[in-house]
């Protein structure tokens, strides 16, 4: 009997076996002869968990003892991906799963398909902050992630005519095995209404509407450990007297349910864009939903083991994930001074030692601001205590730098013209004790320019934590047989949690028979995905659709290939295969005529028989984890060829050559220290850098017609979409990059061209093109999001781990 008194669940298939049994019988009601697919999905989940459940009554056991200091991971987003595969793996049940399955006469890859992704998330923000967790877990550092249980996760991608169609995403429709309700933790978050002073002096805030946050958790298992972190997810939901009934008995039922469905909104969708303001009131309910619940459920568990509040940053760092859930800082400060009688200078310190925030954007527009008319609308006393927060901080700049009436206007957390707004990324660089980047790039740009004015004050604030990603996700389970084939190649598989082994693999390079089995798996990966030529070289660009990104350049060297072959039809072309993977927001119209056109150009390539056997576009829809890990295996070259300097980090990048993609890319976010490992040889590098792309930009001498003027190959390329020659698509985004071409496309053109050329030529030298695929997976050890945490727990968070003992 374990600690609890209870038997330990059973490790051999024989009791996996019986509990699928048991857990059929007593927790769905049936038996292995009448059972669903669902059942059967469901069952095994559950017993999946039950091993999980087990070490995480452990996990938080030992929390408690060691009353440590804890990581809260605030997040409006996150991109779990599938659940049960990870599960398997980390609770190793995966081989017996599937022995007890096929025992029981189930198909296991049947059942395993069941299991749905949950989309809580837009792209890369959402994606690290499930990395991290995972490492969290896997370091065994004591850590909550908070986040919105949206009903509707990101839309499901399809395409009608080529162009993008959103379809909701009813992520729990079936129900979700993963997660346990707590509705004991239950919090009451209010809305609106004023504020007044009572008797004291204290302020009050009386709410016009009430409404509650239902919490449940998804378990975030450590690799090779026996940690089990949480995922605290919340839920809107109506208060009890919501429901109108009398209204319902007088036949009114729309009306009835009125105020809960106005309630349950809060966490109703998750909003598809993230780069511009969109939803305006709705979401910045939800980031105050979030952190209203969030801080309360925080408090709670910091209340189990301490009193004096003295004690609070010593216990918690609330690490803010971008601006979203900035609210905390002025909620804390509510808590602290409205409801806890503390001074407003304790209780500002103690807020600013608590928090911590990770910025992942360079673009101005990406920085939240809200109208201070809805802010205050919805939230009066928070606007009162930004006000007040706001006067301190800019009494301290006025000190330091005496008459300089620009930079406070500058830095004011209001902004006055030509709207007054609140503006987050200020109130979070205010408001916390450490600002970090995504990259070394994007935290010098931040320093240098977007947060200058703060990194001049507060020098010591500002941080570098470039980005990582989880091995265990985006190389043993997305590439089972590359995991084998390096496990076999190092002689262990401790490489998993110590991606610095990888380097190991460098003397393999040399091993003929080796790498002929690297080469295998690389085309099996392709035959797995099943789009496309195995044999033909796998050009990948998958994120999300943003113009900074630059999938139109990637266009514009399909056509130019495609114009040469048609000009050239006896040449002996190398097959090439671009795939294309990734969403646009729903209003951005940009992004989705290019997305269009990229379906036109590949129907165009397919149906002319003269350069479809070399060339090939692929696009399949609904790009999410799932099909990330599908794709990210069988790449042989990774696009990231976004402008530099607009790119925060990228991870997609860290994903593909992790698993032996060569990139071709811009000196952009964290592209730079990719190729700095993986070395100049095992990279494609062309375009601008950012000093010189802000000089063409900014200069105001950037003509793009000048280049399409210049460059035959340009101008025949933009004419074929002008002329109508793609089904009549695309004019747009060819007046767009001739027009004011925002992210210097047409400049970069020619440097991409030739640089697709050395890449051609490397893929003719088929060894070559093996060493190079062998050393970028030996050399992207640094990108494990194990690193990463790290960096943070040294740098900023200060806390250390605690061993969960059996
Ligand atoms: O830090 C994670 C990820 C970076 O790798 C990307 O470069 C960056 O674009 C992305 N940002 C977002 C949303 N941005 N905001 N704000 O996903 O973060």
């Amino acid at each position: 009997r374990n600690g609890m008194g209870l038997r330990p669940l059973g490790t051999s298939a024989a009791e996996f076996e019986q509990d699928l049994l048991s857990n059929l019988y007593y927790r769905r009601g049936t038996t292995v002869e009448s059972a669903s697919t669902q059942d059967a999905y469901e069952t095994l989940a559950l017993t999946v968990r039950d091993r999980l459940a087990e070490r995480r009554v452990r996990t938080a056991a030992a929390h408690y003892a060691a009353n440590p200091r804890w990581v809260y991971y605030l997040s409006a987003e996150y991109l779990l991906g599938k659940q049960l595969e990870q599960n398997m793996l980390y609770s190793g049940t995966d081989r017996i799963a599937r022995v007890a399955m096929k025992q029981l006469g189930l198909d296991p890859d049947e059942v395993e398909g069941l299991d749905i992704e949950p989309g809580l998330g837009n792209g890369g923000l959402g994606r690290l902050a499930a990395c991290l967790l995972d490492a969290m877990a896997t370091l065994d550092i004591p850590a909550v992630g908070y986040g919105i249980r949206y009903d509707l996760g990101i839309f499901k991608q399809a395409f009608k005519d080529g162009a993008q169609v959103e379809k909701p995403d009813d992520w729990t429709y079936q129900g979700n095995p993963w997660e346990f309700p707590a509705p004991d933790d239950q919090q009451t978050v209010f809305f609106y209404g004023h504020t007044e002073r009572d008797e004291n002096g204290r302020t009050q805030w009386i709410p016009g509407e009430i409404v509650l946050g239902e919490p449940s958790h998804m378990l975030v298992p450590g690799h090779g450990t026996d940690t089990v972190n949480i995922v605290r997810l919340w839920r809107a939901r109506g208060s009890e007297s919501s429901f109108d009934l009398s209204r319902f008995s007088a036949g009114q039922y729309a009306e009835a349910v009125d105020e809960a469905v106005h309630a349950e909104n809060i966490s109703k969708v998750l909003y598809p864009d993230d780069s511009t303001e969109l939803g305006r009131e709705l979401r910045l309910k939800q980031q105050y939903f979030l952190v209203s619940c969030s801080l309360r459920d925080i408090i709670r568990r910091f209340r189990l083991r301490n009193t004096d509040w003295a004690e609070f940053p010593k216990k918690t760092v609330i690490q803010l994930n971008d601006t979203h859930p900035t609210l905390a800082i002025p909620e804390l400060m509510r808590l602290l001074v409205d409801e806890e009688g503390l001074g407003w200078d304790l209780a500002w310190a103690l807020t600013k030692q608590t928090f911590a925030y990770t910025c992942h954007t360079l673009l101005p527009e990406a920085l939240e601001t809200w109208p201070v008319h809805m802010f205050e609308r919805l939230l009066p006393r928070h606007l009162e205590i930004v006000y007040e927060i706001n006067e301190r901080f800019l009494a301290e700049v006025r000190d330091r730098f005496p008459g300089d009436v620009d930079r406070l206007r500058r830095m004011s957390i209001i902004q006055e013209e030509p709207e007054r707004r609140v503006r987050m990324a200020n109130l979070a660089v205010v408001g916390t004790q450490a600002v970090n980047g995504v990259a070394e790039l994007h935290s010098q740009l931040l320093a240098e320019t977007t947060l200058r004015d703060f990194a001049d004050l507060w020098p010591t604030k500002f941080h570098n934590v470039t980005n990582g990603i989880s091995p265990r996700r985006f190389i043993k389970l997305a590439n089972p047989t590359l995991s084998s084939l390096i496990t076999e190649g190092l002689g262990s598989d401790a490489w998993i949690n110590d991606l610095d082994q990888l380097t190991g693999l460098e003397r393999l390079t040399g091993d003929a028979a080796f790498r002929e089995k690297w080469r295998a798996v690389k085309r099996a990966n392709k035959v797995r995905l099943g789009l496309g030529d195995p044999d033909s070289l796998t050009d990948v660009m998958i994120k999300r659709f943003h113009e900074y990104k630059r999938q139109q350049l990637n266009l514009l060297h399909i056509i130019t290939l495609y114009q040469r072959i048609k000009a050239s039809p006896g040449r002996a072309y190398a097959p090439r295969t671009v795939l294309f993977a990734g969403k646009a927001a729903p209003a951005y119209h940009a992004a989705k005529h290019i997305i269009r056109l990229i379906n036109a150009v590949a129907a165009v390539i397919d149906a002319d028989p003269a350069v479809s056997p070399y060339l090939k576009v692929v696009f399949p829809p609904n790009y999410n984890v799932t099909l990330g890990s599908l794709i990210i295996p069988a790449a042989d070259l990774s696009e990231q060829i976004s402008l530099a300097g607009k790119e925060a980090s990228g991870t997609g990048n860290m994903k593909l050559a992790l698993n032996g993609a060569l990139t071709i890319g811009t000196l952009d976010g964290a592209n730079i220290e990719i190729r700095d490992r993986v070395g100049a040889d095992n990279f494609f590098l062309f375009g601008l850098d950012t000093p010189a792309a802000l000089e063409l930009r900014h200069g105001g001498a950037y003509q793009p017609r000048a280049f399409y003027e210049q460059d035959e190959e340009l101008r025949s390329a933009l004419d074929a979409i002008l002329d109508g020659k793609f089904l009549g698509v695309g004019r747009e985004v060819a007046e767009s990059l001739l027009g004011r071409d925002e992210y210097l496309t047409l400049a970069d053109y020619r440097s991409y061209i030739d640089c697709q050329e050395q890449v051609e030529k490397a893929w003719a030298d088929t060894e070559q093109w093996t060493t190079s695929s062998i050393l970028n997976t030996a050399r992207s050890g640094f990108f494990s999001a194990d690193r990463t945490v790290r960096d943070y727990a040294a740098g900023i968070w200060h806390v250390s781990p605690v061993q969960v003992t059996r």
